[in-house]
Formats: C-alpha cells, structure tokens, sequence
C-alpha cells in the first residue's frame, strides 16, 4: 500500500493492503514482540475479519508475517473477531471471538459469538483449535477476550451486551485455556456509559486495578467523550475472587479524533505498554483511495500518576528513529505566524510554552493546510482542530491546560497522524490528519502576544 501514498505511514504499523483494525493478540514471547490485528485483506473496507500479524525486535521496527487467522469454520464462518495472546506453556495461543452473522451481513440483532483458541509451535503458522466457550442465556454480543494469568488461575474480561442494552464486562476463570467458568459480572454501564462495551483488558497498575474498554454509543458531556465510540478506564481494587470496587468515573485514555479498542501488555523488562487502532468507526478514511486503511498507534509506556490516573508516554525506543536534531529557538510571536519546517512528514517535535507570559487569545502550531494545535486562552485548552472540505472529517477535540508552569509537548507527525503527548502523558491526543499538499508547519500566534520556549524537531527514519 505504501508505494505511490500519500498517506501511508513511515513509522507506524499499517497493513500490507487492505484494512486494518483492533490491535489483538499483543504479546511479548521468545524475544521477540507480536501484534495481531483485525484485518480484511481483500479490500480497503471493513469485512470479513482475519488475524494479520507483524513482529518486531523492539515494538519500533515491524515485520509484516502471513495472517494467521481467516474465517471459515463452522463456528468463526463469518469473521475472526478481536482476542488476546498468552504463553501457555510455552505455546503461543490466540484466544478470539468467533463470529457468525444469523440473518445475512451486518444485522448485528441475530448473531452468534464465542470465544475460540488457535495455538502456534513456531509463532508463525497457527493451527484453530475449535470453540472453547459460549455466552450464557441473554447474552448475544459477547465478544473480545483479554486473557491473563494470576495466582495459579487463567482470567478473562468479555466485552457483552444483554437485553437491558446496558454494556458490560464478564469475568471467566479458567482450569485451562479450554474450560472456562463465569466468575462474575466485573463491572456494568450506568445509564448513558454505553450499550456495548468492546475489547476490555483488566490489569495492575501500582496498587490499583484498571478496567481498560472500550464503549459504544457513549453520551458526550461538555468536553468529554466526544466520540461516539470511545476509549477510557475505571480504576478500583480488585483480587481473585473478589468483586471489582470502582473508584471514580469513566477516564478518557485518549482524547483525540481517533483512537478506539487499545490493548496492552507486558514488555520484556515489565513495562505494560499500549497500543490502540488510530482510527475511528465514524470516520471517512481518505486513504482508502490509495487501497488502505487504519494504523496502530506507537507503543506507549502506562504508569500512573499520584491520584491513580493513567499516564501515556512513547516508549524510550523510539529515540531510536531519530535522525539529525534541528533545535526550536525561543521566540516572542505577536500576530505572526513563522515557518518551522516546509513539509512536516515523519518528525517528533518537543516545544515548550509559557502559558502564564502568553496573552494570544490563540497560539500554537499549523499542522499543514487543515489542521491546528493550538491554545484558546479563553476556554485554558489545548484544541486540535481539523478543518478539511471534507466536513466528516472535522471538529475540535481538546485537553485543559495545565494548572500551572509551562506547557510541555511532545508530538509525532507520520504524513497522515499526528499524536500529541501533553506534560509528560498527563493527556493524549491521537488523530489522523489529511494534508494535501501544503504540509508547512508553523508556529503562530493571532491576537495578541506568546511566548514560544523551543525545544527539538528530529525527521524520523522510517522503519
Ligand atoms: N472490532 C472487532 C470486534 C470488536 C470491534 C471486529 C471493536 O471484535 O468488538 O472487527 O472495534
């Protein structure tokens, strides 16, 4: 798909051809880091899902393998839907939903879904290993298995809908990967949270528990969940066997255009990364006229900060796509607008600002014909506004500024993203941007006066 594009990234992971979306299966094993994704080969449209696959050293550089899923049997005849990956002694094993559609394509109100497994020797080819669990009475959509290991057990969070419409997360405990018991319902939508919950994924973060999911047909609420579809987290305590205290409300992971159904895992040395589809159910996807569609993010590191809420920063291998440093001077922009590169493509950029000495009712930074990142003094936000011909496309998403100090950024341009990390992972904007031509990136200040720190630009390899 690369070659000829416009849009196809440099240093992101994008199918082969074809579409791509949910991350699934991410798993570190043998040395070496694999990510499964949903994906439709044959075309740039969503469609019958099958697992594809890619593999790296470092989660930077990535190596497209063969699919290792296809639809077909009995039981997963009309899609490979979303799943996880886990050692099971030493056996890489694919835990996915099986998906099959009663009344003919895309009526989502006669389905039947289960959870099926697949097992690898060598990582590469993986072998289907039939049906390993059904939905109990009630449920149709039950979908998305996230598998994990703890205190002599295996766990799994099912995303689920009943017939209240409500969506929620079922926990299963397992003697094996191939027989499975309800545990208990971890956690249900209060009115407006959703009527579906999608890929959910539940881990340790400190001494907190995450429900990490991700909701369908979320209300917006001011500033909040301004996607229909959205991803976000409820903190709490848990432990085997235990029911799920929540503490606190619905947690945006993410709060740009797109970003939907992350999965994390375990690095080698115990990190727990994520990564989510950079894209979004809604969106029109102008790639698909160069025969593509759908990206991951980049890996991003999860630590939490001292009230529990999630921090995202790009993991520390990515330093290793830097090219040569260009160094940002500090500047006073006063109604002005002032070239920082002719054609912004595949960078990371590291600015600075002085919230507290700029008085411009905007300021910020031009991201190519259609799209800004800049601060609306009035509202204390940081806005990433797109404004394309195509009016799909566009709309404001935006992140408070911080209470105090400066503004931190750090920003990764890949021709059609941009993910924006504020105040070292305090928020996160991730969003695909349309540049036709005029890719000039700019810093500008309208209306009054800002005071720009510097910081680095580096042009990133590709990978
Ligand atoms: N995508 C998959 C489902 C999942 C949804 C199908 C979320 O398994 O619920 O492609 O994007």
């Amino acid at each position: 798909a690369s070659r000829g594009s416009h849009f196809y990234p440099r240093f992101h992971l994008a199918p082969p051809a074809g579409w791509m979306n949910d991350p699934n299966g991410l798993i570190f094993h043998n040395n070496l880091y694999h990510a499964f994704y949903q994906h439709h080969p044959f075309d740039e449209s969503w469609g019958p899902m099958h697992w594809g696959h890619a593999t790296s050293p470092d989660m930077v550089r990535w190596q497209h393998q063969p699919i290792v899923l296809a639809p077909g049997d009995e039981w997963d005849r009309d899609g490979c839907f979303s799943g996880s990956a886990v050692d099971d002694n030493g056996v890489l094993s694919l835990i996915y939903t099986g998906h099959i559609w009663l009344n003919g394509q895309g009526d989502d109100s006669a389905i039947r879904q289960v959870q099926c497994l697949a097992t690898s020797q060598d990582g590469i080819h993986f072998e289907k290993q039939g049906v390993v669990l059904t939905p109990p009475e009630g449920f149709m959509h039950f979908r998305d298995p996230k598998v994990w290991q703890e205190d002599g057990s295996w766990w799994m969070v099912i995303g689920a809908r009943d017939d209240s419409d409500r969506g929620q997360v079922l926990l299963y405990r397992g003697a094996s990967l191939r027989d499975w018991q309800l545990d208990r319902i971890l956690a249900k939508a209060e009115p407006g949270m959703g009527y579906m919950w999608e890929c959910p994924d539940f881990f340790a973060v400190g001494n907190a528990h995450y429900l990490l999911f991700s909701p369908q047909g979320i209300q917006a609420c001011g500033y909040h969940n301004r996607n229909l579809f959205q991803s976000g987290y409820l903190r709490g305590c848990w432990r085997p066997g235990q029911d799920f205290i929540q503490n606190g409300d619905f947690i945006e992971m993410d709060c740009g255009h797109d970003f939907y159904a992350p999965q994390s895992f375990l690095a080698g040395d115990g990190r727990r990364i994520v990564m989510g589809w950079m894209d979004m159910w809604e969106s029109p996807m102008p790639s698909k006229r160069e025969g593509w569609a759908g990206c991951l993010t980049l890996p991003r590191e999860i630590t939490a900060d001292a009230q529990g809420r999630l921090r995202q920063t790009p993991i520390h291998e990515l330093m290793s796509l830097r090219g040569t440093e260009h160094p940002v001077l500090p500047c006073i922009l006063e109604n002005q607008r002032q070239s920082l590169l002719d054609c912004a493509q595949a960078m990371e950029l590291e600015l600075n600002w002085d919230c507290c000495e700029s008085h411009a009712e905007r300021y910020g930074l031009r991201l190519g014909a259609g799209c800004e990142l800049f601060v609306d003094s009035q509202s204390r936000r940081l806005v990433l506004a797109r404004r394309y011909p195509d009016e799909q496309l566009n709309g404001d998403r935006s992140v408070p500024l911080p209470e105090r100090g400066d503004l931190r950024l750090r920003i990764f341009i890949d021709r059609s993203s941009i993910e924006v990390f504020v105040n070292e992972g305090e928020y996160c904007l991730s969003s695909r941007i349309y540049p036709q031509q005029d890719r000039q990136l700019q810093l500008f200040a309208d209306h009054g006066r800002a005071l720009c720190r510097g910081g680095s630009l580096w042009m990133l390899n590709d990978i």
